[in-house]
């Protein structure tokens, strides 16, 4: 019988390390500096050390971010087999970047904050690289927050992406937003279960479209090794919930049994907003 291609229950691996926009200053001067053989030698590790993908943002305000994108993509491309994201939210960005990108390339990523101004352009880029798309659930009201909301976005977007633009429904990854659970915003509180369940509604109600989360995002705000814990326990969660792709930091990511277990119980109850023996905040 033939080799599965890709093992039930295990997310494609996407690393976040390469990205300009983070508080770790590492890749970002690299960048600056034109340090081409170190960001090649950092993609490298990140493939062996686990991520079957790379996401690739290289904007900084005020300066060049498409000619760091296209010197980046010169080098790597063709040297690392893990497909690369095109992090970015400039069209013309995209563009270049899709014509250096000589496998599959994955736009990151499109969403209705403008309406469709950005979709018309982007796209028809897709259809015309046959590359993969990820879209937010964005629209012109802002970042969607409840399941039944991000669910709506994505049936939309799926609509336009497969019968305006042609795109297929399996080159379409939506990610329904990773937001803070920790830094105490009250609209902010149930996040967490109104993202797992677009996941789960989203894998059941598009049935041919990926899901993807960026998944550091949970945790902003705790210290380092909480967020570990609540970054991994969420991950597991979403996972379970039918999450094809993860955009995290792999080295930084335990398997379960490596947390004790109160550890797991309460970033659940963080996760899930279980106030019944109080708030897991405070
Ligand atoms: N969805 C999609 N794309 C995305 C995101 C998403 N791209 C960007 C981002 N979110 C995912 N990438 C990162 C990269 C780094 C961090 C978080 C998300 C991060 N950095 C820490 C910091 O800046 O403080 C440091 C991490 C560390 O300790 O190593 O958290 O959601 N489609």
């Amino acid at each position: 019988s033939a080799v599965p291609l890709e093992v039930d229950g295990q997310p494609v691996i996407v690393a976040e390390e390469m990205n300009t926009t983070t508080r770790v200053a590492h890749f970002r001067d690299m960048v600056r500096a034109g340090d081409y053989d170190g960001i090649l030698a950092l993609a490298k590790r990140l493939a062996a050390e686990g991520s079957q993908m790379l996401d690739l943002c290289c904007a900084i305000v005020g300066e060049d971010e498409k000619g760091y994108m296209n010197a980046v993509l010169e080098k790597i491309a063709t040297r690392v087999t893990a497909p690369v994201l095109v992090d970015s939210t400039e069209a013309d960005v995209i563009e270049e970047a899709l014509k250096r990108i000589p496998g599959k390339p994955i736009i990151n990523s499109i969403n209705l904050e403008d309406g469709e101004k950005r979709t018309s352009r982007v796209l028809p880029m897709a259809k015309r690289y046959g590359a993969a798309v990820i879209a937010l659930t964005i629209d012109e009201d802002g970042m969607a927050l409840t399941a039944d909301k991000k669910v709506a976005i994505a049936k939309r977007i799926y609509q336009m992406a497969t019968e305006r633009y042609g795109l297929r429904g399996v080159d379409i990854l939506f990610d329904p937003l990773t937001l803070p659970i920790s830094t105490g915003q009250e609209d902010y509180r149930t996040a967490g279960i109104e993202t797992l369940e677009a996941v789960r509604r989203i894998k059941q109600e598009l049935p041919e479209a990926k899901t993807i989360l960026g998944v550091s995002n949970i945790s902003f705000g705790l210290s380092a090794y909480s967020r570990r814990v609540l970054n991994s326990v969420f991950l597991k969660e979403a996972v379970d919930r039918g999450l094809d792709a993860a955009i995290v930091n792999y080295s930084k990511i335990y398997p379960l049994y490596k947390i004790p277990d109160e550890e797991v119980e309460l970033a659940r109850r963080l996760i899930f907003h279980d106030t019944s023996n109080g708030d897991p905040l405070q």
